[in-house]
């Protein structure tokens, strides 16, 4: 398994549109497990695979206190959603914000798993809140696009500062 490496805000390619996945196979798999890997050791709740410059529809989410309930969802889609709920939302991409946004309270969605199976899903709370965030990177969209153009601008700049000390002190 293999730890990937996730894009920071305002990178171009998280504005990347992913596209459906038409094959379900051990390659892709392997890219799954990675992916959580990933997630866990960050250590977040959700990752979408446009964090990870892969631009097809794939996420993997776990919002479980013990982290022992992973969900793998490929080619999501919401089929109903009611209700609006305001939570505090931050993102691996990124790193140190943390805004609140309004989203639908309760969704149902459908989706494939890792094996090509489809399956749906009702979902309120945290777990809700979470898969809508998620299909959001799908289509090139991130939390701060909900924020005020001054609140994102700031994210923005503090953002591409601390990744420039970043990137000076690994040289
Ligand atoms: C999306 O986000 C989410 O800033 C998943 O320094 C978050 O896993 C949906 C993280 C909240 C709903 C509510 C963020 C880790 C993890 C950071 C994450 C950070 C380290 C974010
Ligand atoms: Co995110």
């Amino acid at each position: 398994m293999a730890k990937l490496e996730i894009l920071h805000f305002p990178d171009k390619r998280l504005r990347t549109k992913a596209v459906d996945i038409v094959t379900i196979d051990d390659a892709l798999r392997l890219f799954i497990a990675d992916m959580y890997e990933t997630m866990y050791d960050a250590p977040g709740i959700g990752l979408a695979a446009t964090q990870v410059n892969f631009h097809k529809r794939l996420i993997v989410i776990d919002v479980s206190e013990d982290k022992d309930d992973p969900l793998c969802l490929i080619n999501p889609a919401i089929t109903h959603k009611d209700g609006v709920e305001t939570m505090q939302e931050g993102c691996l991409s990124v790193p140190g914000f943390y805004e609140n946004v309004e989203r639908a309270e309760h969704i149902t969605v459908k989706a494939l798993n890792q094996h090509g199976e489809a399956f749906e899903l009702t979902a309120e709370g945290l777990l809700a809140v979470c898969i809508q965030h998620e299909i959001d990177h799908l289509d090139g969209k991130l939390f701060v696009d909900y924020l005020s153009p001054l609140k994102r601008n700031r994210i923005r700049k503090k953002l591409i500062r601390t990744d420039k000390e970043l990137a000076q002190q690994a040289k």
